[in-house]
């Protein structure tokens, strides 16, 4: 959360200019206008429940139902405003899937089924609350100064194309943009939102949480203010609207196909046992994906068709922290970083533009990017975006592959239920394939746990003649992880 210092502390609507953040629709302001308010505060009105602050109000309220959610709103008009947040809407709704809907616009509407002339603006300009102000701040953040002036350091390498052979000798860790490929593809050339809806609109497609079909998800993007607004995440895609893919000399009908690249992946040693490789991406402007490394240390392409995409981006952590605003458990299963996208870019965008090793760039219409196994990212649509992705392993990343399936089981995900074992089965399946790129991977594996137990003997039993090891006072400091693997002990 970033500090609340970042809210604007006076009146939304004496802003002006085109990043300008129009009036919250009750008249709800940052909490730092009370100081200077003249009359009452209408959370007077809200008896004992004043003495909870407005976060642990909201997380109250997540308990009850809709009907309950609307008697408490009618009590008053600061319990109005605390009802009328999205997300207690956005779980109710997400918890009792329907059959039939009509999006309306917000989520509180289109769960009681309220067209919008009928909805009350209540006036609750008396109502200074940062925990409400923030998520309609966040939503109308504008995204432009975060996006622009990206310093040359740190700026994406951009190239027309290139070879598979130039990809494995100079490129599978670093992050590059290509211009040329994705500019042939039948899908870049006849996709629109428009097009997919006139030959998809029945399909359902999965968005986070929720199975939409496309209308219902178009008519969503077109009217939402949402703050971190529902993502369309499709890995059945392929299947779902009858396409073909793979290189057009062996399937002349062909959708899209890899670059030849990225033409190399060695999960397909597992057939139909493989994990999910491919997703369909749809999202408003502002939708996106919060900070994370992709699964099973796979390398990734993302290829944009329509709306660029702004990528921020990191190298790997075993030196470095992960990037500013995320927290990471010790096992590095658990990712914590601020609530929304928006939330990020206010509060710790700035501290990683200075950080070494941020890359930053924007992916446009007809491009594609290289996101190298481990590499953290955040990524946000600039305008209504349509992407496909698709995840490999690239030999050079054959070790770190090895490295997650074997000593980090509880995080391999993707797999179908009924596959089991998954690193074994690669591994065998690769000994039948590539005996040879296995054995390779393999050494490098053993020798690096080799080097990690001998570093961690040397910290147990002492090395007096290594200063970083033994403080000048004879008190002990580790030195862990500092060769940039993630490998574990055994
Ligand atoms: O397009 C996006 O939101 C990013 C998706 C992603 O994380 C990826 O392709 O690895
Ligand atoms: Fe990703």
């Amino acid at each position: 959360m970033p500090d609340i210092t970042s809210l604007p502390s006076h009146p939304p609507e004496a802003d002006s200019g085109p990043d300008a953040i129009p009036c919250h629709p009750l008249g709800v302001k940052p909490s730092g206008n009370a100081l200077l308010a003249a009359t009452h505060s209408l959370r007077d009105a809200i008896g004992a429940f004043q003495r909870l602050p407005d976060d642990l109000i909201l997380l109250s309220l997540e308990v009850l139902d809709g009907a309950s959610l609307l008697q408490i709103g009618q009590t008053c008009k600061a319990f109005y405003a605390f009802t009328r947040a999205e997300e207690l809407w956005k779980a109710l709704f997400v918890r009792s899937p329907r059959e039939s809907f009509t999006w309306r616009g917000t989520w509180r509407s289109t769960y009681l089924n309220l067209p919008a002339s009928k909805v009350p603006m209540i006036d609750c300009s008396q109502l200074f609350s940062d925990a409400l102000y923030r998520p309609f701040n966040c939503a109308h953040v504008a995204l432009e100064p975060y996006v622009t002036k990206i310093p040359a350091r740190n700026q994406i390498t951009r190239l027309p194309d290139m070879s598979l052979d130039e990809f494995h000798t100079n490129w599978t860790d670093r992050p590059f943009i290509l211009t040329e490929p994705v500019k042939a593809w039948p899908v870049y050339k006849n996709w629109t939102v428009g097009t997919l809806l006139a030959r998809h609109g029945q399909t359902q497609f999965r968005a986070e949480a929720v199975d939409w079909t496309l209308r219902t998800y178009g008519d969503y993007m077109a009217d939402n203010a949402d703050e971190s607004p529902l993502y369309l995440f499709d890995r059945a895609f392929v299947s779902k609207m009858g396409l073909s893919v793979g290189p057009p000399k062996d399937t002349p009908d062909a959708a899209y196909w890899p670059p030849p690249c990225f033409a190399e992946d060695l999960f397909s040693v597992l057939g139909e046992d493989r994990p999910d490789r491919q997703w369909l991406i749809i999202g408003p402007e502002r939708s996106g994906s919060k900070f994370h490394k992709d699964p099973n240390a796979t390398s990734a392409w993302n290829a944009v068709l329509r709306g660029p995409k702004y990528w921020i981006m990191f190298p790997p952590s075993g030196k470095q922290p992960p990037p500013p605003g995320v927290f990471v458990s010790e096992d590095q299963s658990e990712v914590t970083s601020p609530l929304s996208i928006a939330e990020w870019l206010l509060g710790f965008h700035a501290e990683a533009r200075r950080t070494p090793g941020c890359v930053e760039g924007i992916c446009g219409e007809g491009e594609i990017l290289h996101v190298p196994s481990g590499w953290w990212h955040l990524v946000v649509n600039l305008e209504p975006s349509i992407a496909i992705t698709q995840n490999f392993i690239p030999r050079a990343h054959l070790t770190s592959a090895l490295d997650f399936l074997t000593n980090k089981p509880d995080q391999i995900s993707g797999f179908r239920k009924d596959v089991e074992d998954p690193a074994q089965r690669f591994v065998s399946r690769m000994r039948e394939s590539y005996p040879d790129l296995l054995d390779q991977a393999q050494e490098e594996l053993q020798k690096k746990a080799e080097g990690k137990k001998r570093k961690w003997e040397d910290i147990v039993h002492g090395k007096p003649d290594d200063p970083n090891e033994q403080s000048a006072e004879g008190g002990f400091s580790f030195g862990f992880g500092d060769d940039g693997s993630d490998v574990e002990v055994p």
